[in-house]
């Protein structure tokens, strides 16, 4: 698919996140980088909705303990949008595992262990649609027009 400013993501700050006190750094980082917040909610996800947004990896001798991390306390889900959002967001999230992410992004400045690692990000527009359909109701998504987009884009 070509490239849009409408391009989405899904990005969740996960409990050790919200316990850690960075759900508003996370948004800041987003925020500055010119991307635009269109869908926001603290919940405790249920156990079905991991289910279905971790299906991936079900079977494998992480799953349990990931979805009792994920399920241990509330989580602050979102959607952003711009251009390049899914792959820019994962840059800005740093690898799965802390200890492999660069300083400067988020887990690369507030993580150190795989099972701790603060933040989740869409890994393609195909889990992108998928993870903020099962996330997010279509209104609870906002269209709005972001005022410093020419100064955003060319
Ligand atoms: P991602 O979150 O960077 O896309 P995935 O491989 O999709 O990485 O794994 C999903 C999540 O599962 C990770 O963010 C991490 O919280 C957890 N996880 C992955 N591998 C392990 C592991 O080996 N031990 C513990 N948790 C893991």
């Amino acid at each position: 698919m070509a490239s849009t400013k409408n391009e989405r993501t899904f990005i969740m700050v996960k409990p050790d996140g919200v316990q850690r006190g960075v759900v508003g750094d996370v948004i800041h980082r987003f925020e500055q980088r010119g991307y635009k917040l269109v869908a926001l909610k603290m919940l405790q996800a249920p156990r079905a909705l991991l289910e279905s947004h971790y299906e991936e990896h079900k079977g494998k001798k992480f799953y349990e303990i990931l979805l009792a991390y994920i399920g241990s306390g509330p989580v602050v889900a979102m959607v952003w949008e711009g251009l390049n959002a899914v792959s820019v967001g994962r840059k800005m999230l740093g690898a799965t595992d802390p200890a492999k992410s660069e300083p400067g992004t988020i887990r690369g400045d507030f993580g150190i262990v795989t099972g701790r690692n603060i933040v989740h990000g869409s890994d393609s527009e195909t889990s992108a649609q998928r993870e903020i359909a099962l996330w997010f109701k279509p209104d609870e998504i906002s269209q709005w027009t972001h005022t410093a987009e020419q100064w955003i884009y060319e």
